[in-house]
């Protein structure tokens, strides 16, 4: 089943030179394809649409301030099952949770500054990927 889905490395991620690490895991699965690739930083709209689910949160500020403290990387995954295989590379929200081997549970230890984001689902995929690039046909 070929899906595209929405990563973004957060800016942890770039502060700490591993852009590279992180795309080359997605990049030597077999069978995905990196179709579009920005560094960018993101604007408080952009923000509040792509995390409005936890608006209201006490995580949501906080949050939405670590990810406009510097520029992320946004990139646009396709291929056989994505949306679930990078949340896999990923792993659990909390890198502490998470299994070493994994994005998460190799690099990280804070919660908010998990170095990652990936679509949940098709349909967030589809409404992220509009929002982030949405030129893309
Ligand atoms: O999808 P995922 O990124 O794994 O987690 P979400 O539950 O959607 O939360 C989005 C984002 O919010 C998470 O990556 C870190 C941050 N966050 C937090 O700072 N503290 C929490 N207790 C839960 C989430
Ligand atoms: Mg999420």
């Amino acid at each position: 089943m070929t899906q595209r889905t929405l990563v973004l490395l957060k800016p942890d991620a770039v502060r700490r030179g591993l852009i590279g690490e992180i795309i080359g895991r997605i990049e030597r699965k077999a069978n995905w394809t990196i179709s579009a690739l920005e560094l960018r930083s993101l604007d408080q709209d952009t923000l509040e649409a792509h995390y409005g689910e936890h608006k209201g949160k006490p995580f949501y500020e906080p949050l939405v301030a670590f990810m406009s403290s510097g520029p992320i990387v946004a990139l646009v995954v396709e291929g056989e099952r994505v949306i679930e295989g990078v949340r896999q590379l990923a792993g659990p929200t909390d890198p502490i949770a998470a299994q070493p081997g994994s994005i998460r549970g190799d690099f990280g230890t804070i919660v908010r500054e998990n170095l990652i984001h990936a679509s949940d689902s098709e349909e967030s995929a589809e409404r992220e990927l509009k929002l982030f690039f949405p030129g893309l046909v």
